[in-house]
């Protein structure tokens, strides 16, 4: 009836125009000759694939979104960043995540709510060096639950004292700065949204030590390691926007990078599609290509549908965002569903290759092992579904 609201009532057209073409052509590009090629030996040895990020960094495919007043092009949107991601991750997702995601992310509060100076200073440093960072909210005892982190910060004169132990941080041996989280209000009773301030640290300060690299199932290209934090030393010039509002900056922060974790996990299903039909073009069982057989067609038909429809919640997500409009709800609908869709379709496509998708002589199981991460950085499966059941359920109230 015409009482009824929808509750996405924004545009549907998503055709490129020629400078997204361009870039999503040259994200391709670089896909096919610098990550495609070296993706197995990184999986392999877990090292830290600095010398793609070089390269990354000199074409223009890092700091796209970096205002004019630091240096950077400031052109681009997250819709941007996601067309860039997808293309990249089709070709390896554990380096796209090194490359550009992470780094993306841990700027991301700083663009949101750095001052002038903040901004020329850090994020000027990445357009003057290849350099990356990372963003620390995640500690050993919380990573769902934001809320009951122990990391503490406390105010004495013109400083901050930072004590406490983040985890699983990605880029967190290689970064210049961290984006870090803290409890800054001792007071257990005191609301999330005053209770917590974001900082920016450097490496190289006193009393952050970052642990070892941990060996991961997957994305293993990527550097994820717990780090410390004794005693640092913050200036008050490295507070981001005054005591108290770092949780929602890192919420804030989430709404933009949920949906380049979706165009992640589309590019990695895209491969399993591609993968998948080249192969099932080729195998023949019973004297006929298994593509002849249903059952091996429909799994393809299955993740081409997953495909498209995780890149149309991806480009709708980063298309509000970009456009100022409220996009907590459709950031997560994008990040569960295509890292859903990632699974389902690396899982279907190792079944497609039967043996040999068990195999490290094919590409598939490794994309079944990069696709798990998918369901769980930048919160879990469960927890999208629980930021989309309150959304969706405060619109209903209305
Ligand atoms: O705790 C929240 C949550 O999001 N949990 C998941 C944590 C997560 O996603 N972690 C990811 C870490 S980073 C990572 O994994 C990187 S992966 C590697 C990088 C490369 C990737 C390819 C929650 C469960 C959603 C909410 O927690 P609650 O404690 O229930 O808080 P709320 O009561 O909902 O909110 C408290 C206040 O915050 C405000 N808020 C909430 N959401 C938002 C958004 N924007 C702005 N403000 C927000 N989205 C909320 O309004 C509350 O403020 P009030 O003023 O009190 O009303
Ligand atoms: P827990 O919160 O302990 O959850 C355990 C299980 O319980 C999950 O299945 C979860 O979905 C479920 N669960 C928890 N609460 C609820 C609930 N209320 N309802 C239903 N189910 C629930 N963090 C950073 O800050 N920065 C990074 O750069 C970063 N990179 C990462 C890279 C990797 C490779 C990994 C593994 C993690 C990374 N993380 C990072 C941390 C990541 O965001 C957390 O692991 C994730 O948010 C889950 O937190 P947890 O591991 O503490 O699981």
């Amino acid at each position: 009836s015409a009482a009824v609201k929808p509750i996405l009532t924004t545009g549907v057209n998503f055709e490129l125009s020629e400078e997204q073409q361009a870039l999503q052509d040259l994200a391709r590009k670089f896909t096919k000759e610098e990550i495609i090629p070296v993706a197995a030996q990184y999986d392999k040895t877990g090292e830290y694939p600095w010398p793609v990020v070089k390269k990354a960094w000199s074409v223009g495919l890092m700091n796209g979104h970096i205002p004019e007043h630091c240096g950077g092009t400031g052109g681009l949107g997250v819709f941007e960043e996601c067309l860039v991601g997808e293309a990249m991750a089709f070709g390896c997702s554990g380096i796209s995540t090194a490359v550009s995601t992470a780094t993306n992310l841990a700027q991301t509060p700083v663009i949101l709510a750095g001052t002038k100076e903040q901004q020329k200073k850090y994020l000027g440093r990445l357009i003057d060096e290849p350099l990356v960072a990372a963003y620390g909210v995640t500690e050993p005892g919380a990573g769902s639950d934001v809320a009951g982190i122990k990391t503490r910060a406390e105010k004495k004169g013109d400083e901050w004292i930072l004590n406490g132990q983040k985890m699983w941080i990605t880029n967190g041996g290689v970064a210049n700065w961290y984006f870090v989280l803290a409890r800054t209000n001792p007071d257990p009773k005191a609301p999330a949204s005053k209770a917590f301030t974001g900082f920016i640290v450097e490496r190289e300060w006193a009393g952050v030590t970052p642990g070892r690299k941990e060996q991961n199932m997957g994305q293993r290209a990527s550097d994820t390691r717990g780090i410390t934090f004794e005693d640092v030393r913050i200036p008050k010039e490295n507070v981001l926007i005054g005591e108290g509002a770092g949780f929602k900056i890192a919420m804030g922060a989430f709404d933009k990078t949920r949906p380049p974790v979706a165009a992640g996990a589309t590019g990695l299903a895209n491969r399993c599609l591609y993968e998948a039909s080249k192969y099932a073009l080729e195998r023949k069982t019973f004297g006929v290509p298994i593509a002849t057989h249903q059952a091996v067609a429909f799994m393809l038909a299955d993740m081409a549908m997953g495909v498209e429809t995780s890149r149309m919640a991806w480009r709708q997500a980063a298309w509000m965002v970009d456009h100022g409009r409220n996009n907590t709800m459709m950031a997560s609908v994008a990040k569960c569903h295509a890292s859903e869709v990632a699974n389902k379709s690396a899982s279907d496509a190792v079944q497609v290759f039967g043996g040999n998708g068990f195999n490290t002589d094919y590409p598939v199981e490794k994309l079944m092992r990069d696709a798990k991460i998918y369901q769980i950085y930048e919160g879990t499966s469960q927890i999208q579904r629980l930021i989309i059941s309150r959304e969706l359920l405060r619109e209903a109230k209305n």
